[in-house]
């Protein structure tokens, strides 16, 4: 296993729509499996392929407090979707140390292959659902501050930027 390099914003490649993958074979599986190190190694209850440079549809979750349980889910789709919404705190690996609240559905209902290619399907709420929305936004090449504010953005940008030139110099 081995840990990957998170791409931070506003870093162009995180725009970059991820593709299907064809096949669950052995280059997946190694795939998740360094996505699930980086994952632990930096803290986070969760992560898209997009986030370590590449653009195929693969994300790791694991929000439970006891950690070791993992999900992960290859091509996921959303196949129901609340008319209930919930604003909760968002954060992301990609953007650190800033959090804002980004209205999510409140009940998804997910179908995507595990890691052995086979299909499955639950229900998520709570913090799964808005994790499973806020991966499958990376995805697409959304970040959560795309639903923020153009003044907030532009903060969170320059924030981000000067933070990146600063530990370069450090
Ligand atoms: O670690 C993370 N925490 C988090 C908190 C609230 C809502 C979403 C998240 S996902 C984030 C990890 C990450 O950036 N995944 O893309
Ligand atoms: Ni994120």
């Amino acid at each position: 296993m081995a840990r990957l390099q998170i791409l931070r914003y506003p870093d162009p490649r995180l725009y970059t729509v991820a593709r299907p993958v064809a096949q669950v074979d052995e280059r997946i599986r190694g795939l998740v499996d360094d996505m699930l190190e980086t994952m632990y190694e930096a803290e986070g209850v969760g992560l898209a392929a997009t986030q370590v440079d590449v653009h195929e549809r693969v994300i790791v979750i694991d929000t439970a407090d006891a950690r070791g349980s993992p999900i992960v889910l290859i091509n996921p789709e959303l196949i129901e979707k609340s008319d209930e919404m919930m604003l909760g705190d968002e954060g992301c690996l990609s953007v650190p140390e800033i959090y804002d609240k980004v209205p999510r559905h409140a009940h998804v209902r997910v179908r995507a292959q595990e890691r052995s290619g086979e299909v499955r399907e639950f229900d998520a709420e709570g913090l799964l659902s808005v994790a499973v929305q806020h991966e499958m936004d990376h995805l697409l090449g959304k970040v959560f501050v795309d639903y923020l504010s153009p003044l907030k953005r532009s903060r969170i940008k320059t924030r981000m930027l000067k933070k990146t030139r600063d530990e370069a110099r450090a």
